[in-house]
C-alpha cells in the first residue's frame, strides 16, 4: 500500500489531503519540466505492471541508439539497485530511487535525482517509474511523453481494466512478442482493439527486446521527438 497516495482510498487519504499532494506534485512537475527544456533534454515516463520488460527494454534501445543519442535513466523500485544496475552496465548512466513503500515516482524524487548526474548533457532521460498500472499515472513528473509497456503475457484486457494508465499514454509498447506463437488467448488485434476504446489517440508498437523486432520502429519514434 502506498503511504502518499493511499492508491485512491479515501477512507486512507481524504480527496482533499488527495488534491493537495496532487497540486503540490504538479508545481514541482513544471518545475522539472523547466529545467529539462533548459537543458534540452526528452524526458521519458516509462510505465507498465511490474515485469512487463521495461528494463529490457532500455536495455535493447541502449544497443539501438548506440552513438546516435546520449542516453539517461532514473529507475525506480521499492527496494533494491538492480535496474540502475542493469542499465548501467547496458551503458546508460542510470541513478536508482528506492521508494520503500510508495507505489509510484514523484515529480520531489526526480526533481533530487536531478542534482546528482550531469543530466544536461543527456539527450534522452528514461525515467523507468515503479512497475504498477494505477497511481504512476496520476503523477506528472516534468516528463514529455509517457510511454507504457505492456507485456502479451498481461493479456488482451488491462487498457479496459486499468484506463486512466492507457488515457495518459503517448505510446503504448507491446513487449515480448516473441512470446506471442506460445498464448493461444492473445491476439494483437484484441490488444489494439482495447487500447483503441481506452486511448485518445492509440498508437502502439510491438517489439521484442529478446529479439530486437519493433525496437527500430521504436528509436524511430524516439529519434522524430528531436
Ligand atoms: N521472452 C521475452 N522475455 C522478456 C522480454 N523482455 C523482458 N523479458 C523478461 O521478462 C522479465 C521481466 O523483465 P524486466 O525487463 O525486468 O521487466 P520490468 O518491467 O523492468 O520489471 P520491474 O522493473 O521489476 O517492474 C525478465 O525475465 C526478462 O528477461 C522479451 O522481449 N521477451
Ligand atoms: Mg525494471
Amino acid at each position: 500500500m502506498c503511504d502518499t497516495c493511499g492508491c485512491g482510498d479515501t477512507k486512507i487519504v481524504p480527496v482533499d489531503v488527495h488534491d493537495r499532494i496532487l497540486a503540490g506534485n504538479d508545481r514541482q512537475a513544471r518545475h522539472n519540466r523547466e529545467h529539462f527544456a533548459m537543458d534540452g533534454v526528452l524526458a521519458i515516463n516509462l510505465m507498465g505492471s511490474p515485469g512487463a520488460g521495461k528494463t529490457a527494454l532500455l536495455e535493447a534501445t541502449a544497443r539501438a541508439l548506440a552513438g546516435k543519442k546520449r542516453l539517461g535513466a532514473i529507475s525506480g523500485d521499492l527496494a533494491t539497485d538492480h535496474d540502475a544496475e542493469r542499465l548501467r552496465r547496458a551503458g546508460i548512466p542510470s541513478i536508482g530511487i528506492t521508494t520503500g513503500s510508495a507505489c509510484h515516482l514523484d515529480a520531489e524524487m526526480i526533481h533530487h535525482a536531478l542534482h546528482d548526474p550531469p543530466w544536461e548533457r543527456v539527450d534522452c532521460l528514461f525515467v523507468e517509474n515503479v512497475g504498477n498500472l494505477v497511481c504512476p499515472a496520476i503523477y506528472d513528473l516534468g516528463q514529455r511523453c509517457n510511454v507504457v509497456a505492456l507485456s502479451v503475457t498481461e493479456g488482451v484486457d488491462k487498457p479496459l481494466k486499468y484506463p486512466v494508465m492507457f488515457q495518459r499514454a503517448d505510446l503504448v509498447l507491446l513487449t515480448k512478442m516473441d512470446l506471442l506463437p506460445h498464448l493461444e488467448d492473445v491476439s494483437v488485434a484484441a490488444i489494439r482493439d482495447a487500447l483503441a476504446r481506452v486511448m485518445p489517440d492509440p498508437r502502439m508498437i510491438a517489439v521484442s527486446a529478446r529479439t530486437g523486432a519493433g525496437i527500430g520502429e521504436w528509436a524511430g519514434w524516439l529519434e522524430a521527438l528531436g
